[in-house]
């Protein structure tokens, strides 16, 4: 593969840019190799600087439902940008992507947009704190909801991926009223809530898990969450920022049949344009300022691009099977793998959740972060540079899903399970 622009590139960024990327997970290292730079891409085809071209299953890390420049999407973002880009003024466009939010999602009475996924989290537990009077959060291991310095105890995602224990910058006392317990353990959110839930101001959690890869959740799980915070008194944040409008149209609240108190958004909700919200019960929202104290503000909240991105993309969504489509196509995708991978006896615990996929290189079930992390890294590393030589663009992590869009056509999902065929058989 000639990647004598990307070098450069990747060269020039270097100098400038920490690590030559805005974000530490791309810097692909886990994986051994270098960013490819991307030029443009269509539909589930990426193209980079040099001109390869990739089935891509990162999806722009997950906003990228619908795929890439879908024509709804682009129609849309163009009208918009005729008119102007930013006005921190409110505008129309605001006000029908809250309507449609609240329709779709019945959890949510109100909702603010805010930038990424990482303000939306770090908000809405402000929003839990205020509301309640208390300080103590409960978080679980290998969820990453963002990198806001309360949360990234035990994280996920890049976390993970580079082995941080927890991050320099961020005083002990700015985390010593967040617990982190292993994910899909009923049993110690009851001890402690039983312990300590009088303190507890929320409990925030990843519905699915998918920044340790991908852990669906135990079939207790969210129900006891929902359970111990109501006894408590504690509010139950859903972190759907990958999950929304991606596991079910309803998102993982809808999937589950769990109504948690406050619900995070990002990705999706913004058709790939940098965006969050978070919205919940009406009367936790309305403490939110200027209705009331909680203090949370954004010059460019709600920029019109954004809105208008994301409304399209949700009008999409609404199509009669569109997830009927993905629930299909990603079981096919999850049978092959593991039927390719038994084949070439290589251990594998490959699943999905609806357009959310995650594959680890190990047998048993992984239920929680220390499953995860029992992973043969090196096999990762060779099966996503096979892939990748295979033209198959994945997540450089094994701590990382991996995503569908409704441009992944049947077509794509046999060649790309020809690639995997090839490559584990030669791991
Ligand atoms: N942390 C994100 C994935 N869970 C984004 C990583 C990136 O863009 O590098």
């Amino acid at each position: 593969m000639k990647t004598v622009q990307s070098t450069a590139l990747f060269e020039r960024a270097q100098v400038l840019i920490p690590g030559g990327v805005n974000s530490p997970v791309r810097a692909c290292r886990a994986v051994g190799t270098n960013p490819l730079f991307i030029d443009h891409a269509e539909g589930c085809w990426l193209v980079d600087a040099d001109g390869n071209r990739f089935i891509d299953y990162v999806g722009s890390w997950g906003p990228m439902i619908l795929g890439h420049r879908h024509p709804a999407v682009i129609e849309a973002i163009s009208s918009v940008l005729a008119k102007g880009v930013s006005y921190g003024a409110p505008t129309e466009l605001e006000v029908e992507l809250a309507e449609m939010i609240v329709e779709l999602i019945p959890s949510v009475d109100m909702v603010r947009m805010v930038n990424s996924g990482t303000e939306a989290t770090m908000s809405a537990i402000r929003l839990a704190r205020g509301f309640t009077g208390r300080d103590l959060i409960i978080k679980f291991d290998g969820c990453y909801h963002g990198h806001a310095d309360a949360l990234l105890v035990e994280a996920g995602s890049g976390v993970a991926t580079l082995k941080i224990p927890g991050s320099p910058g961020v005083p002990a006392a700015f985390v010593e009223h967040t617990l982190s317990l292993p994910y899909n353990d009923s049993d110690t959110v009851r001890r402690v809530m039983a312990e300590q839930g009088d303190k507890v101001a929320c409990i925030i959690v990843e519905p699915v898990g998918g920044n340790m890869g991908l852990v669906p959740p135990a079939p207790d799980f969210l129900e006891t969450l929902r359970e111990m915070t109501q006894q408590h008194g504690a509010v139950l944040i859903f972190d759907e920022v990958m999950t929304g409008f991606r596991v079910a149209l309803g998102g993982a609240q809808a999937r589950y049949g769990i109504t948690p108190d406050l619900t995070t958004f990002g990705k999706i909700i913004g058709g790939g344009l940098p965006v969050g919200a978070y919205g919940g019960r009406r009367e936790i929202m309305q403490q939110i300022a200027p209705m009331g104290s909680v203090y949370q503000a954004g010059t460019l909240s709600g920029n019109p691009l954004a809105m208008a991105a994301g409304i399209a993309t949700l009008k999409e969504l609404k199509a009669p099977g569109f997830y009927e489509t993905l629930e299909t196509r990603a079981k096919t995708l999850v049978q092959g793998l593991n039927a390719a991978a038994e084949k070439a006896k290589i251990p594998i615990s490959c699943t999905h959740v609806g357009a959310m996929l995650g594959l680890f290189f190990t047998d048993g079930p992984v239920q929680c972060f220390a499953d995860a992390k029992t992973s043969n890294l090196e096999r990762f590393t060779a099966y996503y540079q096979g892939m990748l030589e295979n033209g198959i663009y994945l997540a450089p992590s094994q701590f990382e899903a991996f995503f569908l869009s409704a441009a992944h056509d049947d077509a794509v999902i046999q060649k790309t399970l020809a690639a995997a065929q090839s490559v584990f058989s030669r791991l």
